[in-house]
């Protein structure tokens, strides 16, 4: 076998720029950032990159049978965890904002399994550092400032400033024509300086809770995000990303609590059809549980465009005056 042979299903000559030669990735074993039954994250640090600087850390994203896959016989051994890591692959290579998760780029030769290389984020899931945030109190901070560092608090108006990034997300994807069908806290990414990166494009996650996603025929779905018309009909469009992107909100009022607390997911469809809605949190502004609301609106024509969120949230932020 030549080791510069690349995996038939979509990977093209001109993705050899995203080559990144597995001999400069040290992946780190001991900590792997993320595991579950589709794959795993680990943090990995690349070394000699010209395109991308000298020294990195980076995550390492793999399916977790990649390994087991046939790689020369096209098309019929492919595993829907590496399907949907290919398509994020090849998804990622097509955008670049701010607040998107960037692809640095992947190992595609045939001598390992197909590793997605992508920027790292250190404080990992916005849900996770929501719920951390939880743990820290003020008075904490002041006495032992290095506990900032790890977990900083987290204001009402960084609230604001993550919902008005993730919306800046939604509105950039929205303009290239890219529906998420699985934005929530779990699936944002936070930076160094509080910066929010949406990112799990595989729709598949590699983790996930009890009733996040809901087993169907068609797989594992996030019911509790899900709009109706995705529901009842399968239906996804920037307008479903709307309703997610309320129940984002509504993760970031309640530092990442879970949605429907006590609502089986079988009766959720019913439930939201009749006009249910979930209340306002404690500690929630009138402001931002109205545009909550609005997300959640049944007729997706009535429900806000992205670009009208950011506006309304920079409007809340009180910035650009
Ligand atoms: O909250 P976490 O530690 O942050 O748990 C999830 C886990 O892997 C499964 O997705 C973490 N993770 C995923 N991608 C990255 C990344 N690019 N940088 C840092 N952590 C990541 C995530």
């Amino acid at each position: 076998h030549s080791n510069m042979s690349f995996l038939p299903f979509g990977i093209s000559a001109t993705d050899r720029k995203w080559e990144i030669p597995r001999k400069w990735l040290i992946i780190d074993e001991k900590t792997p950032l993320g595991e579950g039954e589709f794959g795993q994250v680990m943090r990995a640090t690349v070394t000699s990159v010209t395109g991308i600087g000298g020294h990195r850390v980076v995550a390492a994203k793999m399916a977790k049978t990649a390994v087991m896959i046939n790689r020369g016989d096209v098309g019929e051994m492919i595993s829907p965890e590496l399907a949907d890591l290919l398509s994020e692959f090849h998804l990622l290579k097509d955008v670049s904002h701010p607040n998107v998760i960037k692809l640095l780029g992947a190992c595609t030769d045939v001598s390992g399994p197909f590793l997605l290389i992508l920027e790292y984020c250190e404080h990992g899931s916005l849900r996770n550092y929501l719920r951390r945030s939880r743990l820290v109190l003020p008075e904490q901070q002041q006495q032992n400032p290095s506990s900032v560092m790890v977990t900083p608090a987290v204001t009402p108006r960084d609230l604001l400033s993550f919902a008005w990034q993730i919306s800046q997300a939604g509105a950039y994807l929205c303009e290239m024509k890219l529906v998420h069908r699985d934005l929530a806290a779990r699936n944002v990414l936070v930076a160094s300086g509080k910066v929010c990166k949406v990112s799990d494009f595989g729709l598949t996650r590699d983790v996930y809770e009890g009733d996040t996603y809901f087993k169907t025929s068609k797989g594992r779905v996030p019911i509790k995000w899900m709009a109706l018309e995705s529901l009842s009909d399968h239906v996804y469009t920037s307008k479903s990303d709307v309703w997610s992107f309320g129940v984002l909100l509504w993760e970031l009022a309640t530092l990442g609590a879970n949605p429907y607390p006590g609502v089986t997911p079988e009766r959720l469809y019913r439930l939201l059809k009749t006009g249910y809605r979930m209340e306002k949190p404690d500690n929630c502004s009138e402001e931002l549980y109205d545009l909550m609301m609005k997300c959640w609106r049944e007729d997706p024509q009535e429900r806000p465009q992205f670009a009208e969120l950011v506006k309304t949230v920079e409007d809340m932020l009180g910035v650009g005056m």
